[in-house]
């Protein structure tokens, strides 16, 4: 769809079709709705950009911790979000060698043990080499650092969910005279 069947959308709808562009955090896009009209595609993601980084830190967290692990008890059992799924599979998470699968699954629980929020990575960015590698790198840093660091990843999985949902704006026409 356009910006303009965007921006006519009723709330509800608005919200079943965008709630999830943030990983089980429908609250925000409910919010964001009363932002529109949307100029733009890039504008209906600065508001959801804007209600984000206005939050508390506990708020951040609580994002972070909305997200599932990767190659975690989520995608075992097939209880993923849609998203998250397509994600996962695209970056070969959903067949993982037995060795990688434990490596992951270590390296998640020492992340989660050091910082308290699990560790989030825009999965179609990424494949399961560059995610483990890191996955063990981030495990170092400060937990500030990694804060911020999940956030920003939070913000490039919401900019594809919103690409595969919304189309680009149309080029602007020239006047030639
Ligand atoms: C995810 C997810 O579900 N999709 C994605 O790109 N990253 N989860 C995570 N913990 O990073």
């Amino acid at each position: 769809m356009d910006i303009n069947t965007v921006n006519a959308l009723p709330y509800d709808d608005f919200v079943n079709i965008f709630g999830n562009v943030v990983e089980k955090c429908p609250i925000i896009l409910a919010a964001v709705w009363s932002r529109r009209p949307f100029v733009s595609l890039p504008a209906l993601e600065a508001a959801i950009t804007e209600f984000i980084d206005g939050l508390p830190e506990s708020g951040k967290e609580g994002i972070l911790r909305c997200h599932p692990d990767l190659a975690g008890r989520d995608l075992h059992r097939g209880t993923l979000t849609r998203e998250s799924r397509e994600e996962q599979a695209r970056a070969g998470l959903d067949a993982l060698e037995s060795a990688e699968a434990s490596r992951m699954a270590r390296l998640n629980e020492e992340y989660k043990e050091r910082f308290g929020f699990p560790f989030v990575i825009c999965a179609r960015m990424n494949d399961k080499e560059s995610i483990l590698r890191q996955l063990s790198e981030r495990c170092q840093n400060e937990r500030v650092v990694e804060r911020a660091r999940g956030i920003e990843e939070v913000k490039k999985i919401c900019r594809l969910r919103l690409q595969s949902l919304v189309l680009p704006d149309a080029p602007k026409k020239v006047m030639t005279h």
